[in-house]
């Protein structure tokens, strides 16, 4: 471990003892509001030079809390090439796919690809799951977690908030319905919010995430997918908290896989982002190559962020899912009821169709608008 690593542990540490150790009475709820108010500011100036067809009211607020990871880097340049639809205000990070000191930093790293490094606030959450020890897929994303693309220290620092306690007092000062989360990594920050704050979830219009597995099998274990695996109790308090919720599992991600022929017009945009993305798909086909001998991986988050820039896109179904949090073999497993034999009311849309081709195509527009 480097300088900058413990730095980086002992600044997390700190944050974990003053905020989730304490409970939320202790956490600084200091001006956030304005520090959110600059970064939108700055996002709407972005957009209005870089996206004639702005449409006043057709934009979604939205904050990205997630797990950085290749994937989530690929989706944060989705949602930020996006300016038109998207107001994303702040990205909340989040122990997943690597810890939490690699995941926020990541996060900023990205962040500066987009040259947002001023106007888009990076705020670090939870460093483990709410009950169970961390999991990673360090195997996967690399141990920087971004895997094949070259790393630069971050050209600005964190905000000094934790990730929930932003969360908490962004929300209640939100108007009604007014914001949406997309949530990339486990729901650990979600949860820890709402079980604090439960009134906050009054301020979201819905929660967009990717996580959850039906159709296909899993992929940390045969039954459950990473994201809920590596914390199911937060996800089944996210998912009994009434607010409406849009799944993108692994059932769609398969369906539109990254391949070589789909990462030749992304790389040939020829920008630093374009770039970037074409080299963490080719990293992540590299490694589906060497481990299953197929030349595609499977699209996860940015399914996510698709879905928020092109709903029409993609097709599913209201359901009722439950998450299994004591299964012996199964536990972090997505129980949806597809067929309505339970008769639990329905408390997520489930993704299960997307236009692939569709999808490459907006992606790659996305990412054209950026540097
Ligand atoms: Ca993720």
């Amino acid at each position: 471990m480097n300088a900058f690593d413990q730095t980086q542990d002992r600044r997390a540490f700190l944050r974990t003892a003053m905020g989730l150790a304490a409970g939320a009475s202790a956490w600084p709820m200091l001006a956030t509001a304005s520090g959110v108010a600059a970064a939108a500011d700055a996002a709407t100036g972005t957009s209005a030079s870089s996206a004639p067809a702005l449409q006043s009211g057709a934009r979604r607020s939205v904050i990205i809390d997630c797990d950085p990871g290749q994937d989530d880097a690929i989706a944060i340049l989705f949602a930020l090439g996006a300016s038109d639809r998207l107001d994303v205000r702040a990205i909340t990070t989040v122990a997943g796919n690597v810890p939490l000191n690699l995941t926020e930093r990541n996060a900023r790293i990205v962040r500066d690809w987009a040259e947002r490094s001023q106007s888009l606030p990076v705020y670090a959450g939870c460093p483990r799951p709410l009950t169970r020890e961390l999991i990673t897929a360090a195997n996967v994303h690399g141990k920087t977690g971004l895997e094949g693309v070259p790393l630069h220290e971050p050209l600005a620092p964190l905000t000094p908030q934790h990730a929930v306690a932003f969360l908490i007092d962004t929300l209640r000062g939100a108007p009604t319905h007014s914001v949406t989360l997309c949530a990339l990594g486990p729901l650990t920050n979600l949860a820890t919010a709402f079980t604090e704050a439960p009134e906050i979830r009054n301020g979201i219009r819905e929660i967009v995430l990717m996580g959850g597995a039906f159709f296909e099998r899993g992929n940390i274990t045969p039954a459950a997918e990473f994201n809920i695996y590596v914390d199911p109790q937060a996800a089944q308090v996210v998912f009994a908290s009434g607010v409406p919720i849009v799944v993108l599992p692994r059932d769609v991600a398969v369906k539109a896989p990254i391949t070589p022929a789909r990462i030749a017009p992304i790389r040939a945009l020829g920008n630093r982002c374009g770039t970037m993305a074409a080299d963490i798909m080719a990293a992540e086909v590299a490694y589906q190559k060497g481990r299953r001998g197929v030349e595609e991986a499977p699209m996860y988050d940015p399914c996510a962020t698709g879905y928020l820039i092109e709903p029409s896109l993609f097709k599913g179904r209201e359901v009722n899912v439950m998450i299994e949090t004591i299964g012996e073999w199964t536990l972090g497993e997505t129980v949806v009821d597809w067929s309505g034999h339970s008769g639990r009311k329905p408390n997520a849309t489930w993704i299960t169709e997307v236009d692939a081709d569709g999808f490459y195509a907006a992606l790659r527009a996305r990412l054209a608008t950026l540097p």
